[in-house]
């Protein structure tokens, strides 16, 4: 029963990776965690939020600090973390490379309270409301082949709380023409071809 259990396993596998590339074909294309990089001293010079090649060597890797609870993305500023209690201005940026164009790409964030959210020196979040809050943003037009840039400034600026921040930045990207991957269709073969083979066995 164990290998009927596991080939079974392997066709739920690869029935569920066949509705993920057929129906989806959306895929997480960036989000906050330790792969990015930060700093709490202003960036000098351009390019910090629109090029790839900007020498960020004085910045540090993000901290992956905590889940923003009922959000997609880790906050790589809280207040429990890095720079909490000692700066109220964090820079972040992550580099990011495409090989093909998605049709569609839409963004998420979150800042407590506010911030400057740009791909490609392109702002595509401008939040200075006072406050803590989402914005969300189709950024398909910004994106181009090979290496992209997605950097943000976020400041804590509602003191009433004291050191009270976070930041977090969520992307899902859609590609045409996603085919399902060899590898789901020769787990489902696989899979079927246990199920089969397991009834004969049992006669069920
Ligand atoms: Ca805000
Ligand atoms: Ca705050």
């Amino acid at each position: 029963m164990k290998s009927f259990r596991s080939l079974l396993r392997a066709a739920i596998v690869g029935v569920s990776l066949l509705g993920a590339a057929a129906s989806g074909s959306a895929a997480v294309l960036v989000v906050t965690n330790n792969t990015w990089q930060v700093t709490a001293t202003a960036p000098a010079g351009a390019g910090w939020n629109s090029s790839a090649s900007f020498d960020a060597s004085g910045w540090e890797a993000a901290t992956e600090l905590y889940d923003v609870p009922g959000y997609p993305a880790k906050g790589i500023w809280s207040s429990a973390g890095q720079y909490s209690t000692t700066q109220t201005t964090i820079w972040a940026r992550k580099v990011f490379g495409l090989a093909t164009l998605p049709f569609s790409a839409m963004l998420t964030n979150g800042f407590d309270d506010d911030g400057d959210l740009y791909i490609n020196g392109v702002k595509v979040v401008d939040d200075h409301n006072g406050f803590a809050n989402n914005s969300y943003a189709d950024i398909t037009p910004f994106l181009t082949l090979g290496n992209n840039v997605i950097a943000f400034q976020a400041s804590d600026n509602f003191p009433v709380w004291g050191f009270n921040h976070s930041a977090w930045a969520y992307v899902e990207a859609s590609f045409a023409n996603q085919v399902p991957e060899p590898i789901s269709l020769a787990l489902i073969g696989l899979g079927l071809a246990g199920i089969v083979a397991s009834r004969r066995r049992t006669g069920a």
